[in-house]
């Protein structure tokens, strides 16, 4: 943590008009010696008079004044404790907003819980043995969530996440700052991981030489990058604990550049994920699908990747990273948006086996919208392997004939069907490339259309 050399504004949004007489001047006999000499200072020089706390409350250039006087003759302490007796004499708001990071953790901690084990466990009793390197990984990165999970809701949010650090005990915000430096070597090591998943179910859907070559070369770099992360992370500060005992500037010790350090790991993250998008989509262009086919399947891997769009807006409040004033109240959007990250990849890369599952479960309802005939949820049930497989979506391939059309009649024949081979997503890619095994859904003056 950068020291908080710019704690601003130390006596700024007083609300206007709810301080009263009395009670001035036995704050100031409480304010640290060098806030009572600015503040003393400050009020003599103004139109206020040492009664009048309204006044003080509300003058812009006399809080300007003790603001800057503080901070040059205080330590960041005394400043602290000047700010918060300041705010409580004016009756300035507490803000908080604990309750909405902890509400978001734990929705998206169980639901992303629930969606792994649901995939985890589906496949272990009904395809055994089929558990593939993707779902180890997806796995791990449940296990490295757990902790931060817990961190955020035990551990740093009554530590002050959330609250304006004026506001927070001081031990607290060693604690604070300290969960903070564990929950960012575990979001490095999160990130890697999902990571993985994807690439490892990329592996097993692409079956082509040189994509997969590819493929494990992303997988090396990204092994070596969350390596290169986790490692230096932990290694950030010298001693290590001086990431935790320097918000105070009182220590001595050394840190890497703290801010350079998330903001490169992001950037990194994004561009490795529109890499891991454009290498499936480059592949799927290169079938012979009609562009209707494309788009699908391309849903289908944007979906695995819609979290470098979470990814791009959690930049944003990455901005001030390590250089905040107000860490307590300002990092609860980094560790927020980290959290939906994780947990949002988490969901989306079990997409694919959930949709498997619901058909399972509720082959009536999901099938009735889906048009598909029944045979084909025999398939989804008799399947041996590959259950969180991409469901290959393939439209107009499985053949349902619709009802002898009229002559006379402008049929509309609306055909859709997810087909689940033996050999599951891989058809999505095979099939197609060794001869189209489409037949289409044909009629005379029948309009067509496939999803
Ligand atoms: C205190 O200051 C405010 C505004 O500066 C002024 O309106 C008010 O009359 C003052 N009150 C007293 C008791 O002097
Ligand atoms: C001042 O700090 C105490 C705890 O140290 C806290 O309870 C109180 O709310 C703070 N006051 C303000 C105005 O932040
Ligand atoms: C088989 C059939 O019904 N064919 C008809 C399709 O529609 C055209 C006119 O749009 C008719 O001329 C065909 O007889």
């Amino acid at each position: 943590m950068r020291p908080l050399y710019l704690l601003l504004p130390i006596l700024t949004w007083v609300p206007i008009g709810f301080a009263q007489g009395t009670g001035l001047s036995a704050a100031i006999q409480q304010l640290p010696k060098c806030a009572q000499t600015c503040l003393s200072t400050a009020i003599k020089d103004s139109p206020c008079q040492t009664t009048n706390t309204t006044c003080v409350c509300t003058n812009a250039k006399l809080q300007g004044d003790v603001e800057g006087c503080v901070l040059q003759s205080c330590t960041l302490r005394q400043s602290l404790t000047t700010k918060n007796l300041t705010a409580t004499l004016c009756h300035a708001p507490v803000r908080s907003k604990e309750n909405d990071i902890r509400i978001s953790n734990i929705v998206l901690g169980v639901i992303s819980a629930a969606c792994v084990m649901s995939r985890i466990i589906y496949k272990a009793v009904y395809s055994l043995g089929e558990l593939g390197w993707d779902d180890y990984s997806v796995l791990a990165v449940l296990f490295a969530g757990l902790p931060s999970t817990i961190i955020i809701d035990r551990g740093i949010v009554p530590n002050g996440l959330g609250m304006d650090i004026w506001a927070v005990p001081f031990d607290h915000i060693t604690n604070f700052v300290r969960y903070l430096y564990v929950l960012e070597v575990l979001y490095f090591l999160q990130i890697a991981l999902l990571k993985l998943t994807l690439l490892f179910f990329f592996l097993r859907i692409f079956p082509k030489p040189v994509i997969r070559q590819l493929l494990w070369a992303t997988v090396a770099f990204n092994v070596l990058w969350g390596l290169a992360f986790v490692v230096t992370s932990i290694f950030q500060c010298q001693p290590i604990s001086y990431y935790w005992t320097s918000w105070d500037k009182e220590g001595h010790g050394k840190c890497v550049n703290i801010n350079a350090l998330a903001w490169s790991n992001a950037i990194i993250s994004i561009v490795l994920d529109v890499w891991m998008l454009a290498l499936p989509l480059f592949e799927v262009l290169q079938l012979q699908l009609s562009w209707r086919k494309k788009v699908s399947v391309a849903m289908m891997f944007f979906v695995g990747t819609f979290v470098t769009v979470v990814s791009g807006l959690r930049l944003q409040s990455l901005v001030h990273f390590a250089a905040s004033n107000n860490p307590t109240w300002d990092q609860t959007d980094v560790i927020n948006w980290s959290g939906i990250e994780i947990n949002v990849g988490i969901i989306c890369s079990c997409m694919p086996a959930l949709r498997v599952i619901l058909v399972r479960l509720f082959p009536k309802i999901l099938g009735s919208t889906q048009g598909t005939s029944q045979p084909m949820y025999n398939k989804y049930g008799s399947r041996s392997q590959g259950m969180g497989g991409a469901s290959a979506v393939r439209s107009g391939i499985g053949k349902k004939q619709s009802s002898i059309p009229d002559p006379h009649a402008i049929t509309y024949t609306k055909s859709f069907a997810v087909q689940h081979g033996e050999s599951d997503e891989t058809s999505l890619v095979h099939l197609d490339e060794f001869g189209p095994k489409t037949s289409k859904v044909r009629s005379s003056n029948t309009s067509e259309v496939s999803l």
